[in-house]
C-alpha cells in the first residue's frame, strides 16, 4: 500500500479529531478577526470564538452559502491581504454571477498535496505521464491536477480541455498513462478513439474523473472504451477545487481529506445535523485554508458519509457518490427526479443507444411535459422505424418503473446531441423561462 502523506491519511480517529479540534478553534478565532460577515453572523447568534472548544461545537457555528460569495464579490470574504493571495480561480456555475476564490502559498501547497494523495492512490508515480484534460484557466480542475502531478514528480501534460483529435494524438505520442478530465469528456474521447480504431495505441492505465455526477454504469463504459481503471474525484471551487475527496483502489466511497476539511450531513430543510450514514446535504468547514476559509459551507450536494475504516488503511471518512445537487433535482409533476437516475437506466439498456442524452422539461397548459432524448446507435438507425419504436417503448417502461413517472422517450440520430469538453449539460428546463 502506498500513501502520499501516510501520517495524515491513516491517522487514528481519536488523534485526527484532536487535530481537527485544534485547527477548528484556531480557524474560528482567525476568521472572527478577519472576516466581517463571519463576525456578524457569530454576533447574531451570541457566539464568541471562546465558545468553540473543538469539533463537538461545530454544529453551533453559522452556515455559509454560495450567495455570500456573490454578495461579497470579488474579494470581500478573503481572510488575508491581497498581497498574500498568490492565485485566484473562479466558477460560473450553471446560473448566476461568477464567484471568485483565492489561495495563499500555503493553500496551494495543501491543494497540491491533496491531489497528490489521489494520484498515489491510483498507482501513479514519478514515471507517470499525467494528461491534464480538465480546463486550465479560471476553472480549478486543470491547475489542481497539474500541481498534483508536479508534486509527485510525474510528468505533467497540461493540454487543457477540447480539440479532441489533438488530445488523442498527444495521448498516443506522449505516452499519457493517467487521464484527468470530466467523465462526460472521457466518454466522448472513448467513443472517438473506438471509431478511429486507436484503442491499442494508448498507454493509459488510470483515469481521474470528476466535476460532475456520474454513475457506475458510466464508469464501466469508460473503463471498457479506454481500457483503464476509472476513479472518482470530488471537489468544489469554494472549498478548494478537485481533491477535497478521492477514491482509493477499493473504490467504495471517496476519502475526504479530513485533516483539512470537516464534512457534515444535514437536513437541507431544517439545517439539523443528521446521524452518521444518513443521506442529506453535504456541508464543509475548511480548517487549514488561509486565503479563503469557509465555515459550514452548504454545498447543495446530496450524499452520505461512511466512517468505517477502509480496507486500504485510510481512516478518513468516505462520502458516497453525490447523487445530485438539491438545485439540480427536478420536480416533475410533483415527483423528485435526479438526472443520475435517468442515466443509470439508459446506460443499462446498452447496444441500441449511445450514452448521450438530454432531459427536456417544459410546462404546457399548467402541466409539466417531460421528454428524454437519447441518441440511438448506427445499427438501430439502419434497423428502421419499427425497431426504434420498440426500443423507445422499452426505455419508457424502465424509466416509469424507476422514477414513478413516464417521460416521452425520443431516440434521435447518432451524433445529434452536442458533446461537452467540460461538464455536460444534460437538463433543459424551459419552465424557468415562462
Ligand atoms: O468541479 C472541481 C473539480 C474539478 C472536481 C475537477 C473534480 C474534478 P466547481 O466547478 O466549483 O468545482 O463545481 C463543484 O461539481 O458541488 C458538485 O455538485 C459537482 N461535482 C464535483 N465533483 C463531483 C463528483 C469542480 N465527483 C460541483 N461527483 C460540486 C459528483 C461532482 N459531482
Amino acid at each position: 500500500m502506498k500513501y502520499w502523506q501516510e501520517q495524515y491519511e491513516t491517522m487514528p480517529r481519536a488523534e485526527l479529531e484532536k487535530l481537527q479540534s485544534e485547527r477548528l478553534v484556531a480557524q474560528v478565532k482567525r476568521m472572527y478577526e478577519k472576516v466581517e460577515l463571519f463576525r456578524n453572523r457569530m454576533d447574531e447568534k451570541g457566539l464568541k470564538p471562546e465558545d468553540i472548544h473543538g469539533i463537538e461545537d461545530l454544529h453551533k457555528l453559522p452556515f455559509s452559502y454560495k450567495q455570500d460569495l456573490r454578495d461579497y464579490y470579488p474579494y470581500g470574504l478573503f481572510a488575508t491581504p491581497m498581497s498574500e493571495i498568490r492565485r485566484v480561480h473562479a466558477s460560473s456555475g450553471t446560473t448566476g454571477k461568477q464567484i471568485v476564490v483565492g489561495y495563499t502559498d500555503n493553500d496551494l501547497e495543501m491543494w497540491a498535496d491533496c491531489f497528490a494523495r489521489m494520484l498515489i492512490a491510483v498507482g501513479a508515480d514519478e514515471n507517470s505521464f499525467v494528461h491534464v484534460g480538465y480546463g486550465l484557466g479560471l476553472f480549478t480542475g486543470g491547475f489542481g491536477a497539474h500541481d498534483g502531478a508536479v508534486r509527485i514528480g510525474a510528468t505533467a501534460i497540461p493540454i487543457s480541455a477540447g480539440n479532441t483529435q489533438r488530445q488523442i494524438q498527444t495521448m498516443i505520442d506522449f505516452g499519457s498513462t493517467v487521464l484527468c478530465c470530466t467523465p462526460s469528456y472521457a466518454m466522448y474521447l472513448g467513443e472517438t478513439i473506438e471509431e478511429m480504431g486507436l484503442k491499442d495505441k494508448l498507454s493509459l492505465k488510470a483515469g481521474i474523473f470528476g466535476a460532475e455526477p456520474w454513475t457506475e454504469e458510466m464508469r464501466h463504459q469508460i473503463e471498457e472504451k479506454l481500457n483503464i481503471k476509472a476513479y472518482d474525484i470530488y471537489g468544489l471551487s469554494e472549498i478548494m477545487g478537485p481533491g477535497v475527496s478521492y477514491e482509493c483502489e477499493y473504490q467504495c466511497g471517496m476519502h475526504v481529506c479530513e485533516d483539512h476539511f470537516i464534512p457534515e450531513i444535514i437536513d437541507p430543510d431544517t439545517g439539523e445535523v443528521l446521524p452518521a450514514g444518513s443521506q442529506g446535504e453535504l456541508v464543509f468547514t475548511t480548517i487549514t485554508k488561509e486565503g479563503f476559509p469557509l465555515i459550514r459551507y452548504r454545498t447543495r450536494d446530496i450524499c452520505s458519509l461512511n466512517y468505517e475504516v477502509c480496507k486500504c488503511g485510510r481512516t478518513h471518512v468516505r462520502m458516497n457518490k453525490p447523487q445530485g445537487r438539491t438545485d439540480d433535482m427536478l420536480i416533475i409533476r410533483g415527483v423528485n427526479v435526479f438526472p443520475s437516475q435517468i442515466e443509470e437506466v439508459l446506460l443499462k439498456v446498452g447496444g441500441d443507444i449511445t450514452p448521450n442524452y438530454q432531459i427536456v422539461v417544459d410546462r404546457v397548459n399548467n402541466n409539466d411535459t417531460f421528454e428524454v432524448k437519447v441518441e440511438m446507435s448506427e445499427a438501430l438507425l439502419s434497423d428502421g422505424v419499427k425497431g426504434v419504436e420498440k426500443v423507445e417503448k422499452m426505455i419508457t417502461d424502465s424509466l416509469r418503473s424507476t422514477l414513478g413517472i413516464g417521460p416521452k422517450v425520443t431516440l434521435v440520430n447518432p451524433k445529434s446531441i452536442t458533446r461537452s469538453e467540460g461538464k455536460a449539460k444534460r437538463i433543459i428546463d424551459n419552465r424557468k423561462l415562462h
